[in-house]
Formats: C-alpha cells, sequence, structure tokens
C-alpha cells in the first residue's frame, strides 16, 4: 500500500463550487446524481481525477454531454476524465449505484437497524459517489432525498430543509440546502422511522434555532440530557469565545451501529446512541459525563472543524486537539474543575502515554500515513488538547482569547493548517511561539529530571529541570515546556516568592525552554516542598527523587488539587513497586505509615469534594503501575495491588463503613453533585468487599437489588465481578433478564465480565463470543467485550497461554475485511509487545505475525500490524 506524506502536499487542480444530490434510496440499491459545477485551479492541468470507491458507475455528463466509456477511465479508486486546458467552468452529472444494506463497514452511506445513515469523515463520501474528497475542496451542497415514506417519513440532510413533496410515483421527495460551504466529510444523509424530540434555542443575537433530537422509537424518553447538554454548550460557546450558531437547526440522530463516538456534521450530528440515550435507570454517571462532553464537543466543532476546518488530514489536530481543549474546557466549568482534569490527565495517561512510547508513536500532526483512520489517536486528540492547553498556560485567559479571535477573523471559511492556527495565536496576543511549534513534530513523551539543592546559609532553593525524550531520537530539541509551580512550607502553607517573575504570588507559569535549567527561589526559612506542573501543565513524565514521606506530605496538603491527586498516586505506585521487587514470602504488602496517615487525612476531611475523595483515594490502576517498569509484570502488579485494596478495606474499615452511609442516606452536601456522593460510596462498597468479609458482599447484593439508578446497579455487579459466589451468578442472571431489551445496557453486561478476575475468565469470554446477543457488526458489543478484555484485563489478556492473543487476533481476522476500520483499531495492544517478558514478546509477536499473512490484509490493519511488529 502507498504511503501519503504531508510534504508531498499540492493544492487541488480543480475546485467544485457546488453539488446538487439526488440520493433514491431503494432495498435492493441506491441511485445516486451528482451534478457538480467546476472551476479549474491549476491552468495546466488536463485532468480531472475522482475518488470513488465500491461504487458501481453508470453514466457520466459532461456540459451535459454524455461520455462514452473510452471518453474516461474508471478504476476500483478513481474516475479520470479528460478537461482541455481552454476550458475554465464546467459541470458534470455522475450517475452511480451503490448498496448501503450490504455495507459492514459503516462508511459512507449504510443501513443501522433498518435506518440509512452516513460516515463520510474521513474518506467516505467516495462511497456514495466520485468526489474530490479531499478537505480542501469546499462546497455548498443541495441534497434530494427520495424514498419509500413509509418506510423513511424522515429524511434528513445538511443546512435547511427547502422542500417535501409526494412524488407522482407515490415516493417521497425531501429536499436540503446547507449555504455554507463545506468539505465533503461533513455531508450527512439520514433516513428512518424515526422520533424526534424537539426543543429551541434562542442565540444571543436573538435568533430562534430548531433543536431535534432523532431516535429509535421508543427511546423518546432518554433524550433530556442531551438536549441540556447541546442547551449548555450552545451557551458556553457564545459566552467563552463568542462564538453563534449559524443555521436556522441543529440536528442530532442516534444510530446504533457507529464506528466512532459521534461525528459533527455540518447542521446534522450523527451520534453513537451510547453518546445521546440516559435516564437514571439506564445510564451511569459516567455515562452522564460522557455524554455532556461528547455533545460539547460536536458542537464546538461548528466553529472549530467547520466553519475553520483542516487543509489536509495531516491538519488532523486542528480540529481535533483544540475541540477536545474546548469540550474540556467546558466540562470544567460545567462540574468540578479538579476532578475533570484528574479524569482528564487519567484518560491520557492510560491511551497517549503507552502510544507515545510504543511502536505507533507519532507526533500531533503526523508526517505520513497509509490509511487516515488510524490516525485518529489519542495522540492526535488527547495530546493535541494538551498542546493548546499549554498554548492557554503560557497566553494566559485573555491573550488567548485575543488569539482565538483572530483566528475566526482571518480563517472563517477556510480550509487550513496548524501553523496558520498557531500564528493567528501569536499575532492575536502577542506573544512569540517559535520554540513551542516543535511539540506538533515531536513525537514521545518528554521525561524530566528533577535536582533540588536548599541551602540554609543563604535561604536560597534551586531547582533543576532536565527534559529528554528518547523517542524524538535524533530530532530532539528542548521544547518549550509551561511550568506552573508553587512552594510549600514546612507546614503545608503556600510559600510567597520574594524574587523573580513571579514575585508576591504562591504561583507562577514559568519557561521551561532549554534542555537543562534551574530556578533559584530566595528568602527561605527551611526548605520547601515543590509542587510542579500543577494541574498537569505539560504533558511529561516527571523522574523526581522525591522521597516518599515528600510525596505523602504534597498528598495530604497540596493547594493545587490536581497535584495532591497526583502525589497520591505517584507515592502508592512507588509503593506497590517496591513491594514487587521485594517479593515477600507471604505476598502481603508493606504500606508505610506515612502513607496510611494521609490516606486518613483525606478520609476524614469532609470538606473536599466527594468526588475528588473518591478519586483520591483510588489506587492507581493497573496498567499506570505498568508503564513504570521497563518490563511489566501484569501478575505481580496485580497480586499486590490487589494486597494493598484489601490492606486499606481492613485498616479503615470503619471508615468505610461510616462514609458509605453516609453518602448512601445523609444528604450531599450543597455545591456537589449527588453523583459525587455515589462515587465516593462505591469506593467505599469497593474497599469493604475487598475485605473479603461476606457481608460486604450481602451489602453489595443489598444495593444492587434496591438500586434504582445503573451507577449503583453496575458498581455492585463490578465489586462482585471477581469473586465466585452464587450470589455473583445471580446477579449477573437477573441484570441480564432485566435489561437484555437494552443494548447499550447489555454493553455493560459484556464488560464488567470481560474485566473479571476468575480463573474461569477465558473460558467465559469464549463462551460469551457465541451468546445469541454477541455479534462482530455492532462496534458498541465488540468493544464491550474484546475491546474492554484487551485494555481492562492486563492478567488474563497477557495471560501466558497466549490465549488472550488469539482471541484478539481471531477477532481482527474476522474484521479484517468487513470492518477494517474497527479491525485496526484493535490491533494496538499486541503492539505493546516489547514490553513484556521473552514468552510473552513471541506470542504477541507471532500473532502479529499472522495478521500480516492473512489473505485480503486490508491497508487499515496492514499498517498498524506493520508498524507494531517493525
Ligand atoms: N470528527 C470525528 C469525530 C469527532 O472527533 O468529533
Ligand atoms: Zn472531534
Amino acid at each position: 500500500p502507498a504511503t501519503i506524506y504531508l510534504k508531498d502536499y499540492k493544492e487541488p487542480d480543480f475546485l467544485i463550487k457546488t453539488v446538487d444530490l439526488t440520493v433514491e434510496l431503494g432495498e435492493e440499491e441506491t441511485i445516486v446524481t451528482s451534478r457538480l459545477e467546476l472551476t479549474r485551479n491549476d491552468e495546466n492541468a488536463t485532468k480531472l481525477s475522482l475518488n470513488g470507491e465500491h461504487l458501481t458507475l453508470q453514466s457520466v455528463k459532461m456540459d451535459g454531454h454524455m461520455l462514452t466509456p473510452d471518453e474516461y477511465n474508471a478504476t476500483d479508486e478513481w474516475l479520470h476524465l479528460p478537461v482541455a486546458t481552454v476550458t475554465t467552468d464546467f459541470s458534470l452529472e455522475i450517475v452511480t449505484r451503490i448498496k448501503p444494506q450490504e455495507n459492514t463497514a459503516l462508511e459512507g452511506l449504510y443501513k443501522s437497524n433498518g435506518n440509512f445513515c452516513t460516515q463520510c469523515e474521513a474518506e467516505g463520501f467516495r462511497w456514495i459517489t466520485y468526489f474530490l474528497d479531499r478537505p480542501d475542496v469546499m462546497a455548498i451542497y443541495t441534497t434530494t432525498i427520495i424514498g419509500d415514506g413509509e418506510l423513511y417519513p424522515v429524511m434528513l440532510s445538511n443546512g435547511n430543509l427547502m422542500q417535501q413533496e409526494t412524488l407522482p410515483d407515490g415516493r417521497q421527495s425531501v429536499t436540503w440546502h446547507d449555504p455554507h460551504p463545506k468539505p465533503s466529510y461533513l455531508f450527512a444523509l439520514v433516513a428512518g422511522n424515526l422520533a424526534v424530540v424537539e426543543d429551541k434555542f434562542t442565540t444571543r443575537s436573538g435568533r430562534n434555532v430548531k433543536l431535534q433530537i432523532f431516535v429509535e422509537k421508543g427511546n423518546e424518553d432518554k433524550c433530556d440530557h442531551a438536549m441540556t447538554s447541546l442547551k449548555k454548550s450552545m451557551k458556553w460557546d457564545e459566552e467563552k469565545y463568542g462564538r453563534e450558531y449559524d443555521l436556522d437547526i441543529f440536528m442530532i440522530v442516534a444510530v446504533s451501529d457507529f464506528n466512532m463516538g459521534a461525528m459533527e456534521n455540518k447542521g446534522l450530528n450523527v451520534f453513537n446512541s451510547k453518546y445521546v440515550l440516559a435516564s437514571p435507570e439506564t445510564a451511569t454517571d459516567a455515562d452522564f459525563d460522557g455524554i455532556e462532553s461528547v455533545i460539547a464537543h460536536e458542537y464546538f466543532h461548528n466553529w472549530t472543524g467547520n466553519r475553520i476546518t483542516c487543509r489536509d488530514w495531516f491538519q488532523l489536530t486542528l480540529k481535533e486537539g483544540l475541540t477536545v481543549f474546548r469540550d474540556q474546557q467546558f466540562s470544567a466549568d460545567m462540574n468540578s474543575a479538579a476532578v475533570q482534569r484528574i479524569d482528564d490527565v487519567q484518560r491520557l495517561r492510560a491511551a497517549q502515554f503507552p502510544e507515545d512510547g510504543g511502536p505507533l508513536a507519532h507526533p500531533i500532526q503526523p508526517q505520513s500515513y497509509v490509511e487516515i483512520n488510524n490516525f485518529y489517536t489519542a495522540t492526535v486528540y488527547e495530546k493535541g488538547a494538551e498542546v493548546i492547553r499549554m498554548i492557554h498556560t503560557l497566553l494566559g485567559e485573555e491573550k488567548f482569547r485575543k488569539g482565538m479571535d483572530l483566528y475566526f477573523e482571518r480563517h472563517d471559511g477556510q480550509a487550513v493548517t496548524t501553523e496558520e492556527f498557531v500564528s493567528a495565536l501569536e499575532d492575536g496576543s502577542g506573544v512569540d511561539l517559535t520554540q513551542f511549534r516543535r511539540w506538533y513534530v515531536t513525537p514521545g513523551t518528554p521525561e524530566i529530571m528533577v535536582d533540588e539543592r536548599f541551602d540554609p546559609k543563604t535561604g536560597q532553593y534551586k531547582l533543576t529541570l532536565e527534559q529528554s525524550n528518547l523517542k524524538a531520537g535524533e530530532i530532539f530539541k528542548p521544547l518549550h515546556i509551561p511550568l506552573q509551580m508553587g512552594l510549600l512550607d514546612e507546614k503545608g502553607q503556600a510559600v510567597t516568592f520574594t524574587d523573580g517573575p513571579f514575585k508576591g504570588q504562591t504561583e507562577g507559569v514559568f519557561d521551561f525552554n532549554k534542555k537543562r535549567q534551574s530556578f533559584t527561589f530566595s528568602g527561605l526559612s527551611s526548605q520547601p516542598k515543590a509542587s510542579l506542573f500543577r494541574g498537569f501543565s505539560a504533558p511529561v513524565k516527571l523522574r523526581q527523587t522525591m522521597s516518599d514521606d515528600a510525596l505523602a506530605f504534597l498528598f495530604a496538603k497540596d493547594q493545587d488539587l490536581f497535584n495532591r491527586w497526583d502525589a497520591g498516586q505517584r507515592l502508592a505506585s512507588n509503593i506497590i513497586l517496591k513491594n514487587i521487587e521485594a517479593v515477600d514470602e507471604d505476598d502481603t504488602a508493606i504500606l508505610p505509615a506515612a502513607f496510611l496517615d494521609a490516606f486518613a487525612e483525606i478520609l476524614s476531611d469532609t470538606e473536599l469534594d466527594r468526588a475528588f475523595t473518591a478519586s483520591a483515594l483510588t489506587l492507581p490502576g493497573e496498567q499506570d503501575i505498568a508503564q513504570r517498569m521497563p518490563i511489566v509484570d501484569v501478575d505481580a502488579i496485580h497480586k499486590v495491588r490487589e494486597n494493598a485494596r484489601q490492606q486499606i478495606g481492613l485498616t479503615f474499615e470503619e471508615n468505610w463503613r461510616k462514609l458509605y452511609n453516609e453518602c448512601a442516606n445523609a444528604p450531599t452536601p450543597a455545591n456537589q453533585p449527588e453523583s459525587s456522593s455515589r462515587k465516593l460510596k462505591n469506593t467505599a462498597l469497593r474497599y469493604l468487599i475487598a475485605t473479603g468479609r461476606e457481608e460486604y458482599i450481602t451489602l453489595a447484593a443489598t444495593q444492587f437489588r434496591k438500586s434504582t439508578n445503573m451507577t449503583d446497579s453496575v458498581a455492585a455487579l463490578s465489586g462482585l465481578k471477581d469473586i465466585t459466589h452464587p450470589v455473583r451468578d445471580e446477579m449477573f442472571a437477573d441484570y441480564y433478564e432485566k435489561w437484555q431489551k437494552d443494548a447499550l445496557i447489555v454493553d455493560k453486561w459484556f464488560t464488567l465480565q470481560a474485566m473479571s478476575m476468575r480463573e474461569s475468565t477465558i473460558a467465559d469470554i469464549k463462551k460469551l463470543m457465541e451468546h445469541p446477543a454477541f455479534t462482530l457488526r455492532n462496534p458498541n458489543r465488540l468493544r464491550s467485550l474484546i475491546g474492554a478484555f484487551t485494555s481492562g484485563n492486563p492478567v488474563y489478556f497477557h495471560d501466558k497461554s497466549g490465549e488472550g492473543y488469539r482471541i484478539l487476533s481471531g477477532v481482527i481476522s474476522a474484521m479484517n475485511k468487513t470492518n477494517p476500520q474497527i479491525a485496526a483499531r484493535f490491533v494496538a495492544p499486541l503492539g505493546q509487545w516489547r514490553r513484556y517478558d521473552e514468552d510473552r514478546q513471541a506470542l504477541m509477536s507471532a500473532e502479529l505475525e499472522k495478521i500480516l499473512k492473512l489473505p485480503d490484509l486490508s491497508d487499515h490493519v496492514y499498517e498498524m500490524a506493520n508498524k507494531s511488529l517493525h
């Protein structure tokens, strides 16, 4: 397969001004007639090459003249047409036939549960008709959908509704017009027998916007949260960025078969139903948060992505990094900012750090790709968002807004590059970002070594930081890193700086932009404790030689809640790693008093937000700890962590019981959402179950039976998923029995079992793959079982029999042709093979080799497996 390089970018030879599409939906085939008005962009071009895949070409007319097959050249991927150099403007009419009902890849036009829908990003429009399917070709679209009005009473496309009529042959015809020029990846079409929930929003300039959410019938009562989230997002974008919505209607459609989370098509967002449907009985608090942030994300794309789009796919982070940053800001404003930041960083560390440290590492602006769908990654999205956040930190709120205002003013209606974005931010703020630009082209997570010196005689504290980045290799150049920090005195009070740029303040953002750099602070009476990279001010790994006592101190006292949490996580990881090294005979982990004291301090601090307390009292995940081991020992990590959990459960048993009862029965403190009480209560429940006492199994079972909300039901099931006990089986059976008709809830049932730690887990997973409710065709179901197993169950995925790896490669080979995009996404866990012992390395790489030998290997899977192996 061919590799595409950023350096080869060339402007299109021709541009498309208008697109007039007629899509005739049928049960056997769908006929697409596309009328294009084109204009020349390169005076020397003699050939127009349109992208097209999986299409049956019926006819081509140029300027009204029907072309004969010897006048054009149609291949599996292209339609080449000669264009005389004297021709400047011309029209084309192309008729193609497609079979959406046979489309299992879920790209282009396909059917989901009997309804037609589309997914065109990145290159799906070429599955619908021949086109210049690249984001720098922006056109005005008019779309007419024709079909059986009884089967498909709802027919939607982008923009505003222009006409709806019944044709003489009885079919329904609906026409939409989108006045905003857009690239083809933002095109959408939906047709089906759907229910609609309506609301409205008045923009700050007084325009009324109709809001509609379309769902399968019977789900109308699960749209409230999505609708509320949408209205909040619209208001927030007006207040925070001065961005108003620009059409008379905004539509969201929930579909059950969807490769991604959602898609920001202009005026017609198509969503995975997981990010729309929710009621307290059917969705967890985490699901509610996910909906709020994805609804916001897609809505925010209207300005950052749609009005200003990407010049080419190498610029993907231009819209994705920026929009993730915006949705994170929004969620922080809507909820507890500290907890939001902790969750965002946890996600980054869990998904992006391993990617950046492995064979699939790439800069947020990749320089080459085989298949662009493989680059919708945690790096482009989450690290991309961190890069924008650093610009925000360096500029400050006010200058950042000035830069963003200039970006919107300068580039509205254009397809641009990340360079144009950074320049606008620079020009708008007056801050030089020359060195900062290196973040865009540098792969790998920078590591920061810290050296501290305190001279009691002079009262001077010297902090020396050194940055390195193994992945950057030859191209390593120091990055411009914002170091947000403060100092704590021996009582834990914030120290006021007596000199330097932040004199008189207790916190500052320092420019750390050299390989090795010192920062000196004076006027100190004793050695301070440094709280570095507050709020995770840069996506780096801190290699600090801080003692466990110092970490325990920060865990108990830091004014910055993020760093308080992080100190606790680092301390707990240190302790677990030390215990792994110690290989104690009786397997009892030693938990130092300083750790337990800090734990107790947080446990009894009733002033803290309950959701924060829950995060602070949860040990780092097994994958988190794994990142600190050169060769990962999944079994040892699990054993020691579980033992630590049991000891914490037993040591604080009375506190947990009290906390459980308080959170379950007493009102949630003012200014905190109910969900924070549920989160803390269920943290307590898990520690109580970890004690191993039978009474807490009963407590979980009682919670499950009495629960009126999905959060408590799932927490109870999750607490019991690892044990072998009749109550466990009974609860899982009851849950399935009760919810079997609700796919999103059945997904949770699969996930909980995929993450189980029982000895029978691998056999159970194989059995679940045979379950009537399991299917490879639905991405959510596949992710719920196989995704949860490979990313959430390190012990059994890495079982030394190699069975976990074989299950995964079996799924990849089964999906390779039916849905290559999803198949390729599943390769990454095998790509981590170098991190494991020799036996596992051999087993994992053998599966990668097997995958590479598959007949008809898709480019998607090839690229991921090939990069992973070599
Ligand atoms: N653009 C693909 C889905 C999303 O990131 O919003
Ligand atoms: Zn996005």
